[in-house]
C-alpha cells in the first residue's frame, strides 16, 4: 500500500469516513490480530462517536491462538464486541452478520413497534487501515468477487451496497484510515507483519526488531527454523549465525544482512515461523 498519510490526507479519509457513517447503522472495524493496537486508527473512538461497532480481529489464523482470546475479552471488558476471524477462508464471518443482527435488535424492534413491518436490512461499514483485509472481508461477505483485493487505486465508483444475506446491506467501499505513525514501535510492528512497504523503514531495522521480539516471545521457534543451539544476546551474531545456517553471503563468504533481513521477514510473513502474535493486552 503506498498511501502517503500527510496530515491534508488524515483530514480527507476521515471526512470520507464520516459521510459514510450517516448511511450506516453499524461499523466493522477491522484489526490485524497479531497487532490489535498497533493496527488500530489512534483516532477512531472519535471518528465513529456513538456508532455501534463490532471489533474484527482479522488473520486470526496466523495469531497465536491464546492471545486472541485474551484480545477478545480485553474488548469485551470495555463493553465492545469483538470477534476473531479469517477473511480469506471464511472462518468466524458467519457470526459478524448474527453479532450485528443482535446489536441491533432494539432499534430494529423500536421500528417494528412504530408499525414499520418491514424494517429495511441493517446496513455496516467496514472501517481499517491498508492491507488489515477490508477487500478481502468484502468479497468474503459478498460471496462473490466484487471489491478488489490488493493495491490498485484509481477505481472510483458510484456508492453500491453489497447485499449480505436477506438481513444486512454492507457499504462496497470500507472506510480507509491510518496506523499510528507516531509511534516508532509501531512502524516496526506494522512493518514486521507486512502491513506497510518494505520501501518505508530499513529493512535490517525491522529484522532486528523482529529477531529480538522472537527471542524473547518465541526463542523455540526461532532456533528451530534456523537450527541454532542458542540465541546470542549480540545481534549481529545473530545474524551471522542465522546468514551462515541459510547461506544468505555475499562473494568471499560474509554473511548479507539485507539478505538475512529479507529471509527473516519473509519467514514470519509467510508463517514459517508459526502463528505469531506480536501484543498482548
Ligand atoms: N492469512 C490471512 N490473510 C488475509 C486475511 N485477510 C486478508 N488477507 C490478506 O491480506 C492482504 C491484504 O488484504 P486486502 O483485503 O487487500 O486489504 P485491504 O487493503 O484492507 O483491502 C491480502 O494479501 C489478503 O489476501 C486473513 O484473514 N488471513
Ligand atoms: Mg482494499
Amino acid at each position: 500500500m503506498t498511501i502517503q498519510w500527510f496530515p491534508g490526507h488524515m483530514a480527507k479519509a476521515r471526512r470520507e469516513v464520516q459521510e459514510k457513517l450517516k448511511l450506516i447503522d453499524i461499523v466493522f472495524e477491522l484489526l490485524d490480530a497479531r497487532i490489535p493496537l498497533s493496527s488500530r486508527n489512534p483516532m477512531i473512538d472519535d471518528i465513529l462517536a456513538n456508532k455501534p461497532r463490532i471489533v474484527l480481529l482479522n488473520k486470526a489464523d496466523m495469531a497465536d491462538a491464546a492471545i486472541t482470546k485474551q484480545w477478545i475479552s480485553f474488548f469485551e471488558q470495555q463493553g465492545v464486541r469483538a470477534l476473531a476471524i479469517d477473511s480469506q477462508a471464511g472462518t468466524g464471518v458467519k457470526q459478524i452478520v448474527a453479532t450485528a443482527k443482535d446489536m441491533m435488535k432494539d432499534k430494529f424492534a423500536k421500528m417494528a413497534a412504530k408499525g414499520i413491518k418491514n424494517p429495511r436490512p441493517l446496513r455496516a461499514l467496514i472501517v481499517g487501515i491498508p492491507n488489515v483485509g477490508k477487500s478481502t472481508l468484502i468479497n468474503r461477505l459478498a460471496g462473490k468477487h466484487i471489491a478488489k483485493t490488493g493495491d490498485k487505486p484509481g477505481v472510483t465508483k458510484a456508492q453500491q451496497w453489497i447485499k449480505v444475506g436477506k438481513e444486512m446491506e454492507l457499504l462496497d467501499t470500507p472506510g480507509i484510515l491510518w496506523p499510528k505513525f507516531e509511534d516508532e514501535e509501531v512502524g516496526l510492528k506494522l512493518a514486521t507483519t507486512g502491513a506497510i512497504k518494505d520501501a518505508i523503514l530499513n529493512l535490517q531495522d525491522v529484522a532486528v526488531y523482529a529477531l529480538r521480539f522472537l527471542k524473547q516471545h518465541y526463542p523455540d521457534r526461532l532456533k528451530e527454523r534456523y537450527s541454532l543451539d542458542d540465541i546470542s544476546d549480540d545481534i549481529v551474531e545473530l545474524f551471522d549465525a542465522i546468514g551462515t545456517r541459510r547461506g544468505c553471503l555475499v562473494g568471499g563468504g560474509t554473511v548479507d544482512y539485507d539478505k538475512v533481513a529479507e529471509l527473516v521477514l519473509r519467514d514470519i510473513r509467510t508463517e514459517k515461523l508459526g502463528r505469531l502474535s506480536f501484543e498482548k493486552p
